[in-house]
């Protein structure tokens, strides 16, 4: 399949991998990328120098091209800009933030800039700041998240840009990357599907939660802090729930509860203190597979479902 994505950043299938924190590290995102797509290491908030060995590893894995994703609230994205840089990495995507600032260097470096978007606006100002492609990426998507869903988000900011359009939030199949091609995306990124993977390098706890899930079985909770996540229910995410909801936590308690839940999420597989992010999708997955078996069951029905 070809389109203005493979093309872009020269990969075999237009799917990249989500940049999930804590959880997409060089295991992962070499498979992705030896699979086809475009596999991403997430930079979170970690140290520069764990994150400059992960690129290396990476390199070490795969031939083919893949990425960084740069979380723009962490205290380190100014050094993270630098050195996708300076190891001459391929594409780079954001999340939680405008990365403005760091387009010019990038393109000057001939970086890929493909920020993820969760509205029409945010998707305008960053065509008009260079960016080569975005993610529109709805509500359905696991970790932070903006209010509008993908089936309402993509075709608008499909009709707003010129530059071709990454579609996320809801696709785990081959289904979902049809629906979102035909509301006019050229590439789907993909997460949650990643997670139920033989490389995710995610706690067994996780991976369990995320086959088990039903259609019901995920939550958003810190609406109140300005910083909306979704995560799969657990004890945890809803005694944060119903704090938020009820007022007896308030929201720099909530901060505090959370600070550091990813990690003993994805380390510890902690159910009582991790927060276990995870897309809507996940009562659809039902099963742990090799990456390259889920990217090639993904284009063989997107592919019979498009006539391509
Ligand atoms: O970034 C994500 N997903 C994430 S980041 C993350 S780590 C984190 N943990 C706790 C709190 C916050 C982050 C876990 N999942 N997806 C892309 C995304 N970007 N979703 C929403 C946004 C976003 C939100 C507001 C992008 C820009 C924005 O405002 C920018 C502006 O300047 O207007």
């Amino acid at each position: 399949m070809k389109t203005r994505i493979t093309e872009l950043l020269g990969c075999k299938y237009p799917i990249i991998q989500g940049g999930m924190a804590w959880v997409a590290e060089h295991t992962l995102a070499a498979a992705v990328s030896n699979a086809g797509g475009i596999g991403l290491i997430a930079g979170g908030s970690a140290p520069i120098d764990y994150l400059r060995d992960q690129i290396r590893k990476c390199k070490e894995k795969t031939n083919n091209p893949f990425g960084v994703n740069i979380m723009l609230m962490s205290p380190n994205a100014d050094d993270l800009a630098q050195l996708v840089i300076d190891e001459g990495v391929k594409v780079v995507t954001t999340g939680a933030g405008s990365p403005g600032k760091y387009i010019p260097a990038w393109k000057e470096a001939g970086v890929k800039v493909i920020p993820v978007v969760p509205s029409v606006a945010l998707a305008k100002r960053m065509e008009k700041a260079g960016a080569d492609a975005v993610v529109a990426e709805g509500t359905e998507s696991g970790g932070h998240i903006g209010e509008n869903t993908t089936m309402c988000l993509v075709p608008q900011v499909v009709d707003a840009l010129e530059i071709p359009v990454i579609a996320a939030g809801g696709i785990a199949d081959g289904r979902g990357m049809a629906a979102a091609f035909m509301l006019g995306a050229e590439g789907v990124q993909i997460g949650t599907r990643f997670l139920a993977s033989d490389e995710c390098q995610i706690h067994p706890t996780f991976k369990d939660l995320v086959i088990k899930a039903k259609d019901t079985d995920s939550v958003v909770t810190g609406r109140y802090t300005g910083h909306p996540c979704r995560n799969i229910k657990t004890k945890f995410s809803k005694k944060l729930a119903s704090g938020e909801r009820d007022g007896s936590l308030t929201p720099d308690e909530f901060e505090e509860l959370t600070l550091g839940s990813l990690r003993k999420a994805v380390q510890d597989g902690n159910l009582d203190e991790g927060s276990f992010l995870c897309g809507a999708i996940a009562g659809m997955i039902n099963e742990i597979k090799p990456c390259s078996e889920i990217v090639n069951e993904i284009m063989a029905q997107a592919e019979k479902l498009l006539n391509i």
